[in-house]
């Protein structure tokens, strides 16, 4: 082939590439159109290789018109390619645009559970009150869940809370009355008196069903002192149910057994549905039991070291769910452990 003819051909094929770099849509189909045509194995590659079978004077013109190609191609592939970032780079942008008027995707928030709120409600009226609030071991001793309490080995009253045991000296605490036993053991009566609550998990061999768990939280009450009575106790409880439950309530006492108080009691809230002229809620009788409680046994003070010639003292135990039962409406404590979230919402807020 002669060297005009290969001028001729360089020149054709340089308008071609030309016009495809002037086609490429995006930097990816111009570094196509520069394979295509400056590669390996592209378009130009032959002409370079036609050069040995050219006359010595032939050479330098191909030599020319393959670098004249050159020249142009890479002139055009540059200016293009910077167009076409600029242009890549413009769309990007407006694609990324963020619009600052739209609304923010909502965050969930949590909240407290409903017995927590109703807890901490008890604990800051306690403390309020000058209560320390202590807690004790979930797994407690017999010792102190039972002997402690006045409740030797094989005394009938054991019965009345269903013991789960991790062996015979070992249990899950049947209530938060153990914590009574630690602190009086600890106490300092020359710091003052000893007024504390104490609130925890307690468990017990009861089936479950709408007012019974056999996993639930109880509030221990205890204040020893010189001449502490019964009286105390009811005048502490009426502040306590009128703060919980409404400032218009009343309380009553009726006579009740337990091994660790003597007198004991049953203490009833006047029913703040019907306010006491009987309703479902109430079943009919005006009154609505929500704690136990009494005198503390001179022996339980004995055996924790205090002196009950000196002192006395008044406790109680309240059920934690079956206050927030009775203050919330609420027909099933399985409610409050199911954690379906249609019940736990109605109880929002209560953010501390
Ligand atoms: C006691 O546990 C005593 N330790 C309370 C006490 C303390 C009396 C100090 C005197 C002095 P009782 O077994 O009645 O008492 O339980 C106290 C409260 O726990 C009950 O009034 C009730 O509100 C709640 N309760 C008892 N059993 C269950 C249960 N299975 N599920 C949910 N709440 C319960």
């Amino acid at each position: 082939m002669t060297v005009e003819k290969l001028q001729a051909e360089i020149k054709q094929l340089e308008d071609q590439a030309l016009s495809a770099l002037k086609a490429a849509a995006d930097s990816k189909d111009l570094q196509d159109v520069k394979v295509q045509f400056t590669g390996k194995k592209g378009a130009m590659s032959s002409y370079t290789k036609a050069m040995k079978d050219l006359e010595p004077a032939d050479k330098p013109k191909l030599g020319q018109a393959i670098s004249g190609f050159n020249q142009a191609f890479n002139q055009a592939f540059e200016s293009y390619k910077e167009a076409l970032k600029e242009k890549e780079l413009k769309a990007q942008l407006e694609r990324e645009t963020i619009d600052v008027t739209l609304p923010g995707r909502q965050q969930l928030q949590g909240s407290r559970h409903i017995l927590t709120q109703v807890r901490e409600e008890i604990e800051d009226l306690f403390l309020t009150m000058g209560y320390q609030v202590v807690e004790g071991p979930e797994v407690e001793l017999d010792l102190y869940n039972f002997e402690k309490m006045n409740l030797p080995k094989n005394h009938p009253a054991r019965d009345m809370q269903d013991t789960f045991y991790i062996d015979e000296e070992v249990l899950l605490r049947t209530h938060t009355s153990p914590v009574q036993a630690r602190t009086m053991e600890q106490h300092d009566f020359s710091q003052g008196a000893l007024k504390m609550i104490s609130p925890g998990k307690v468990f017990r061999r009861d089936s479950d069903d709408a007012t019974h768990s056999h996993q639930f939280q109880q509030i221990e009450g205890l204040v020893v002192d010189k001449q502490i009575t019964l009286a105390d106790l009811k005048g502490t409880l009426l502040l306590f149910a009128r703060a919980i439950f409404g400032q218009d309530r009343e309380i009553r006492l009726r006579p009740s057994y337990f091994p660790f108080t003597e007198p004991s009691v049953e203490i009833d809230v006047s029913c703040f549905k019907c306010g006491g002229e009987g309703c479902s809620v109430c079943k009919q009788s005006g009154w609505i039991e929500i704690l136990g409680g009494g005198v503390v046994h001179p022996r339980v003070l004995e055996m924790s070291g205090i002196d009950p010639e000196v002192y006395s003292g008044f406790a109680f135990g309240l059920g934690i769910e079956r206050v927030a039962m009775l203050k919330h409406n609420v027909d099933d404590i399985r409610h409050f452990y199911q954690n379906d979230l249609r019940f736990m919402k109605q109880f929002k807020g209560g953010q501390k």
